[in-house]
């Protein structure tokens, strides 16, 4: 089976390694691929290094490299090079990359700087991390520098901020009134991603941030298109429970577009293209207005790979029902 799946950084990572979990585990689905079509919105200059937080965040966890606790970044991390650069007053401290990280973030700069293309890089660091051999295939969503700012306001009037400003050093706390995808106008979609939404047996939305990440996806040319013209079933799992992110701050970013954080409300925003629906139990009977929506109640939590591993299973199991 052909699977694509859209994807933020720590929610949709984690959702993939137990998608190939469950893909192995599966006879007859283990020769499955998987394409990945990664949210680069996240993405940041610092230090003259290209950071892409959640490509990186997929390839260390599919890779098992990440760190499980924080679920980005390096297991067993040092931080010596950040201390060097701060002992010379270099900004920003508010982000903190690691020394094997940085590892990262060198070699793409390198590679960038060398002509290759984001994708074309991303398909090197992949193979280190095995990817391919899993079967696994990640696209950046674009090969164009597309950054998301914040219109945040704290009392000296409107200004934009990068999102990692905003999420990682003002915590989200600021309200904010927009996020804006700087570069999308002139951005196309990196090589594969539209086919690979069109030739998909399987869509797949894993409870990545509907607004910063599965939302700035779909703001690439022809992505949303490609998934409203799509044969293949598209089935979602909400990132909400009980009208809560289970981490980060989708509820901030959903207030900033006017919304509600409810998993209905989440729904809404794909309600266009949008087939099956995974919510947990408790939330079963909320997603009101969607006829057309399948809706499925079952707990959601991606404790451990197993539980996850079941999570995805019954996300395939709703969209081979919904073929
Ligand atoms: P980020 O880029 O690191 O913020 O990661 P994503 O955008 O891929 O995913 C973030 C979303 O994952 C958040 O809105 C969380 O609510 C959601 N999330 C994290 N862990 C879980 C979980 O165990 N279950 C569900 N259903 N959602 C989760
Ligand atoms: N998140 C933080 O909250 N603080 C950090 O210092 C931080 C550093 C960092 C470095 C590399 C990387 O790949 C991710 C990093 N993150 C950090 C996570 C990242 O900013 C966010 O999880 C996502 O981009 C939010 O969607
Ligand atoms: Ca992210």
């Amino acid at each position: 089976m052909r699977i694509t799946a859209l994807a933020g950084g720590v929610g949709g990572a984690r959702f993939l390694r137990g998608l190939r979990a469950h893909l192995d585990r599966t006879p007859e689905l283990a020769d499955s691929t998987v394409t990945v079509i990664g949210n680069t919105g996240d993405d940041i200059t610092l230090f003259g290094l290209r950071v892409c937080p959640d490509l990186d965040t997929i390839l260390y966890t599919l890779g098992g490299g990440v760190h499980e606790g924080q679920g980005w970044g390096r297991a067993d991390e040092t931080f010596r090079v950040q201390g060097e650069l701060a002992a010379y007053g270099a900004v920003p401290q508010w982000f903190h990359l690691g020394d094997q990280d940085f590892g990262t973030h060198v070699v793409r700069s390198q590679w960038l700087g060398q002509g290759l293309s984001l994708s074309e890089v991303t398909a090197r660091l992949a193979e280190r991390w095995g990817l391919p051999q899993q079967g696994v295939t990640l696209l950046p969503m674009t090969d164009s520098p597309v950054e998301t700012h914040v219109v945040v306001d704290e009392g000296e009037g409107p200004r934009a901020v990068h999102f990692q400003e905003w999420w990682v050093r003002m915590q989200a706390k600021v309200p904010a009134s927009r996020f804006v995808a700087v570069g999308m106008d002139q951005a196309t979609a990196a090589p594969g991603v539209l086919d690979a939404i069109r030739q998909a047996d399987v869509v797949l939305l894993p409870p990545s941030n509907p607004v910063v990440s599965i939302g700035i996806i779909l703001g690439v040319p022809g992505v949303r298109d490609a998934l409203r013209g799509a044969t293949a079933p598209v089935v979602g799992v909400s990132p909400l429970i009980s009208g809560a992110p289970v981490r980060g701050h989708a509820d901030a970013c959903l207030q900033a577009i006017g919304l509600e954080s409810t998993t209905a409300a989440v729904a809404g925003l794909y309600a266009d293209f949008l087939d099956g629906w995974l919510v947990a139990p408790e939330d079963e009977g909320t997603v009101t207005g969607l006829p057309r929506l399948a809706v499925r109640g079952r707990p959601l939590l991606m404790t451990d790979v197993d539980a996850t591993a079941d999570i995805a299973g019954a996300a395939l199991d709703l969209a081979l029902e919904l073929k």
